[in-house]
């Protein structure tokens, strides 16, 4: 038996198993394993991934890391891939996998393959549109959700276009709500002023006012818990008792005195309950960050047009003005009343560098008074082949079809106007064209244009 109990022992020996002594059969120290080959590193946001061939008789992998001091993680065998959340952009790291072997604990490690990788910061956006249309039920990429408080929390719904939005409502919840949408990080230059837009509605009712607040922060992390972080509100138009879920509204803020930072903007949903009248339900959509290509309002360099304006008169001696507008600021202003001749006017923004695929739209507000009985008036219109200072009638101009009503006769109060600039991509020009079919009463209108966005 002896012998027998020997001989099956010498054999386990070349399984790893010793026979110590003729008759003591015990586990041997197992040999160290190969470390993983193939180990690769990438680098995202905050996180790096790592990934190594499969391997062959291991029982799994220990991974640590440095900087940072952190406890081993142990991997299961099958492993081939694992991110690391949360690291600190801009630091190089140093990650070491050992792969591990026996049957049980302790299990004996490979000395381990290192490799280095600095995760980094995306670049930061200048402008964003997001319909969250391609990413429900998930939020889009760099999004963050995060509830404060209660079991109710931001999540996708249907909107009226068939596309998807996130919605919040505290109703039936477990505590009084405080939840957090945030947008990913943007970078504001100090050149243009950008402009947050978003559509909403809010539905039903909160007897305190509680509802939603959008806030602005410089120092979030762009991860988790948004507490921690300094944030103010922007003061965005929104109407928290609007009670209606059946069209959006739309709140547009100025950012400019954000300009020139690196900020995050958060949608932050309070309640006083969780039942009738202790909370709103509130949806929003099409959130944009925008830095418009124009914004002139005249007010700054009256009685001279801002830089890179042209003013052309093609006829007549009575041409585009800087003038007093409405709110104690200027605009610009033109009327062929008592001219030499019948009037052709050209007022003419700086170079526009229009995005191909672009949403982009030109508004402006006008008044038209008195009237041109031929139906002389305003057109707004576009070139792209306009050389952008002097004469303008040998470019190629096409009507951008504004909507511009030249019977309006209302000298007390600006309309609006607004044309899709869609169609156009690359270098282009607008201009805002005056005519009048002579310079005596009903032979033209006097006209006057503010306000002008090109976003
Ligand atoms: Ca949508
Ligand atoms: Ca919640
Ligand atoms: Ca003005
Ligand atoms: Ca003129």
């Amino acid at each position: 038996m002896k012998k027998t109990l020997t001989l099956i022992a010498c054999i386990a020996l070349l399984y790893n198993i010793s026979c110590d002594k003729d008759d003591d059969i015990v586990v041997a120290p197992i040999a160290s394993p190969e470390n993983a080959t193939n180990l690769q590193a990438s680098e995202g946001d905050r996180k790096v991934t790592l990934s190594w061939a499969k391997q062959e008789n291991v029982v799994g992998y220990k991974l640590t890391y440095s900087p940072g001091g952190s406890d081993p993680i142990f991997l299961r065998r099958e492993v081939t891939s694992y991110e690391i959340i949360p690291l600190e952009n801009d630091q190089e790291y140093t990650f070491t996998l050992s792969s591990a072997a026996g049957e049980r604990e302790p299990f004996v490690y490979s000395e381990g393959a290192t490799i280095s990788s600095t995760p980094v910061a995306p670049p930061k956006l200048a402008s964003f549109s997001e319909d969250f249309d391609g990413a429900c039920p998930d939020l889009p990429e760099g999004w963050v959700s995060f509830s404060e408080t209660s079991n109710k929390d931001w999540h996708c719904v249907g909107d009226f276009d068939g596309g998807s939005a996130f919605e919040v409502n505290s109703y039936g919840g477990d505590e009084p709500s405080k939840d957090w949408l945030i947008t990913p990080a943007f970078e504001l230059s100090d050149v243009n002023i950008a402009e947050l837009s978003f559509d909403y509605f809010s539905k039903w009712g909160d007897a305190d006012g509680f509802g939603l607040d959008v806030m602005i922060s410089a120092d979030y992390s762009g991860l988790g818990d948004p507490t921690v972080a300094t944030w103010e509100s922007i003061d965005a138009d929104i109407d928290n008792a609007l009670n209606n879920n059946t069209v959006y509204a739309n709140s547009t803020t100025s950012l400019s005195p954000y300009s020139g930072r690196s900020l995050f903007i958060a949608f932050v949903y309070t309640s006083s309950g969780t039942g009738g009248g202790q909370g709103v339900q509130m949806r929003v959509d099409n959130v944009s960050l925008k830095e418009p290509l124009l914004v002139e309002n005249f007010d700054a360099t009256c009685p001279d047009l801002p830089d890179f304006w042209t003013n052309y008169s093609e006829a007549s001696n009575k041409d585009w003005h800087c003038v007093g507008d409405f709110d104690g600021g200027s605009a610009f202003e033109v009327n062929s009343y008592g001219g030499d001749e019948p009037s052709k006017d050209w007022l003419i923004t700086p170079a526009l560098e229009l995005p191909t695929d672009n949403d982009i739209k030109l508004t402006f507000d006008y008044f038209s008074k008195w009237s041109d009985a031929a139906g002389f008036g305003l057109d707004a219109m576009i070139s792209t082949d306009y050389n952008g200072s002097g004469d303008p009638t040998s470019a190629t101009w096409t009507s951008l079809n504004a909507n511009i009503d030249n019977a309006l006769n209302n000298n007390t109060v600006y309309a609006s106007s607004s044309a899709s600039l869609s169609m156009y991509s690359g270098e282009a020009y607008v201009a805002f064209f005056y005519s009048s079919s002579g310079t005596g009463g009903g032979q033209g209108v006097q006209m006057r244009v503010d306000n002008i966005k090109i976003k």
